[in-house]
């Protein structure tokens, strides 16, 4: 199986350096970085890992989003024959020692295997404030009620690993969600397509360094997100009968 690691950066020059290492040692597999012309040393650093002939990395001009950069990514694996992708924060919130036991999770017939933090009514998170972890329980909480994903516990995770099988089916070109939307439209899209969609529990570390990329507009389109698919839902119900 061929493996391809997509990580999004924007200024994560204090944390990539230790996420690269980790990851090459994890698991068999390339990594890609996307990044958006971060101004720290990210780039540099992640140019000095070529040598290994695993690294590879896309520049794109400016933050473009999270989403968009994902779906960059999986379009240059897939036009490349990648069998497994992997989603990872490239700011030591994903210990890439899990990276396994994704692969051990797919073996049992799945398509997509989402990390989370919340499984069997626990809280797998390390660092984070009361604040911080309301704000995504309560994202969780919202959307898995308003899209009928009860059966998840965690939409919004950006640990997540899917056979290029399950891009395929989910039409990349669909997607119009960019930050946390962008999680949860993935899981649904996956859901409606009649793909097998696992969660396995991982630990969720507070970001090693660096500052969050979190914003309210990001916030904002999580909140959107449901009715918009929901309309969509709707709209193809009608096309259909017509
Ligand atoms: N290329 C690219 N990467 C991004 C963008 N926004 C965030 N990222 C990266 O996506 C990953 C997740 O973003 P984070 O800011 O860590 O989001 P988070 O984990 O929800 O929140 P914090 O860890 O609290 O900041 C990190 O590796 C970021 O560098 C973007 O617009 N473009
Ligand atoms: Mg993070």
């Amino acid at each position: 199986m061929k493996t391809l690691i997509v990580i999004p950066t924007y200024n994560e020059g204090s944390t990539i350096e230790r996420v690269l290492n980790t990851t090459l040692e994890a698991i068999e597999g390339d990594i890609l970085v996307v990044d958006d012309n971060s101004s720290d040393a990210t780039k540099e650093l992640v140019r000095n890992f070529f040598d290994t002939g695993r690294v590879f990395m896309l520049e794109r001009p400016s933050k473009l989003g999270l989403g968009t950069a994902y779906i960059y990514g999986f379009r240059w694996g897939l036009s490349r024959g990648y069998d497994l992708f992997f989603e990872m924060d490239a700011d030591n919130s994903h210990n890439p020692a899990a990276l396994p036991w994704f692969l051990k999770e797919l073996r049992g017939g799945y398509d997509v295997v989402v990390g989370s933090r919340y499984l069997h009514h626990t809280i797998s998170v390390v660092g984070w404030d009361f604040k911080r972890l309301l704000l995504s329980k309560f994202g969780n909480w919202y959307a898995a009620t308003l899209l009928g994903l009860k059966q998840f516990t965690d939409l919004t995770s950006g640990y997540r690993c899917y056979t290029s099988k399950a891009l395929k089916a989910i039409g990349l070109e669909k997607i119009k969600s960019n930050g946390y939307a962008f999680q949860i439209e993935m899981v649904y899209r996956s859901h409606r397509k009649g793909l097998k969609v696992a969660e396995m529990p991982i630990i969720f570390y507070e970001r090693g360094g660096g500052g969050s990329k979190m914003s309210r507009k990001i916030v904002r389109e999580a909140m959107a997100l449901p009715f918009k698919l929901r309309l969509e839902a709707i709209r193809h119900i009608f096309k259909d009968n017509i």
